[in-house]
This record gives C-alpha cells, structure tokens and sequence, in this order.
C-alpha cells in the first residue's frame, strides 16, 4: 500500500482528512510520527506559499508522498483578516480560546448582517520529485456573537455556517463538517490527482 504523509500536528486537520481520505488505499501518516522535524517556520505571506513550505520540507526529510493544508479564517470586516495569521492572532503560540476571544472583540460593534466571513483551505500535494500540485476550497458563513459547540478545532465554536446560519462548525458532526467545509472542498477538488497518484506506479 502507497504512503502518504499528512504535513501537520493539528490533530483536528488530521481527524478530518483522515476521515475524508476514508477508503482509499493509502497509509495514512501525520507529523506526529516523525517528532523529531519539529515545527515548521511558516514564512510566507499566502496560503499557497505556506502550504508548499510545509509539503517541500516534510517531502525533503522524508521522501514520501505528502500532502499539506494551509488554512484559516477570512473576515469580511477585517479586510480578510486574520487569514495567513489565523492561528497566531492573538499571538505566538497562542490557544484557540485567546483567538476566539480577540475575534469576538475585533467584530463588537458589527452587526449581523456585516458579520460574513469565510474559511479558506489551499492544499499542497506533492507526489514526486518537483511535481507540487494545488487545489482550494472555500466555506462561506458568518461570525456569531458567542462560542457554541465541542467539536472541531479553532474558530468553528463562532463560524455560522451557511445558508442558514443556524448552527456553528462546532455544532457539526466530523462527516457534517467535511461535507460543507474548504478542507473537505479542497481535498475533494484534489481527488482526481490523488487518485492518478494512487493508480501510478512510482
Ligand atoms: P499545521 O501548520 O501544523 O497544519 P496549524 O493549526 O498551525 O497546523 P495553519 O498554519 O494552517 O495550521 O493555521 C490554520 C489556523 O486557521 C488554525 O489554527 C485555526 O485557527 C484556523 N482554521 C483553519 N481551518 C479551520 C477549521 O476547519 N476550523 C476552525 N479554524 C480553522
């Protein structure tokens, strides 16, 4: 069975690709199997660059297949803000609930129908010795006024999803999510050049 590197220490990112890459015959790794790479400095200033950094590095240590996700939260009152920056908002190194709560103060005086935001997932999938490959999705939705929900990872407890804006992404099963998610949008427009991969030989 083919390898394949998942190029992240987000156990969110991981529960969900895995669960999106279900079936297909591949075995599954993240950056948690391989403690000794370390973080990986995230210096460019888009999602594509930062998601090929991620791959290059982990494709260069390793020489597996490898795919990786850059990711993050865009929103419209912000100027597309926090974006690349979306896990160290509020700063370096910090906690999901410090972001949310610098979000939410951000946004204090927006009212609903200004609150649109969407998420946005570029993924790197680098198969080959210089053969990167890209696909994108996007989530669109609204910031809430309050946290809700348990499940997920980082801005979800605020992300209404749309059209109807009723339940956050936390409020989402893990199958609910990857079905309206960018993740799982970026990872289905990836499929048919996983599938080719899969097929090939090499
Ligand atoms: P890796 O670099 O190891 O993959 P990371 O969490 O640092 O993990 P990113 O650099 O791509 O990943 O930053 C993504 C941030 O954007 C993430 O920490 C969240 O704050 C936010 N984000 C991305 N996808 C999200 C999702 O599905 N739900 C909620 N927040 C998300």
């Amino acid at each position: 069975m083919k390898k394949l590197i998942l190029a992240t220490h987000n156990r969110g990112k991981v529960k969900e690709l895995q669960e999106l890459l279900g079936a297909l015959p591949v075995e599954v790794f993240s950056l948690h199997d391989f403690p000794e790479l370390g973080e990986i400095p995230e210096t460019g200033s888009t999602f594509k660059e930062n998601a090929y950094i991620k791959a290059q590095t982990v494709f260069t240590y390793t020489g597996l297949p490898v795919i990786a996700d850059d990711s993050g939260l865009e929103v419209d009152a912000l100027g597309g803000a926090p974006g690349v920056y979306s896990a160290r908002y509020a700063g370096e190194g910090a906690a999901d609930e410090d972001n949310n709560r610098k979000l939410l103060e951000a946004l204090s005086q927006v009212s609903p129908s200004g609150r649109g935001a969407q998420f946005r997932s570029v993924i790197c999938a680098i198969f080959g010795p210089g053969q990167e490959q890209y696909a994108e999705g996007i989530c669109r939705g609204r910031i809430g006024f309050e946290a809700r929900g348990n499940n997920g990872f980082g801005y979800d407890p605020l992300f209404l999803v749309e059209p109807d804006f009723e339940r956050t992404m936390a409020e989402l099963s893990l199958e609910e999510k990857n079905a309206v998610s960018h993740r799982g949008r970026a990872l289905r427009n990836l499929k048919p050049l996983l599938l080719e991969f899969l097929k090939g030989d090499t």
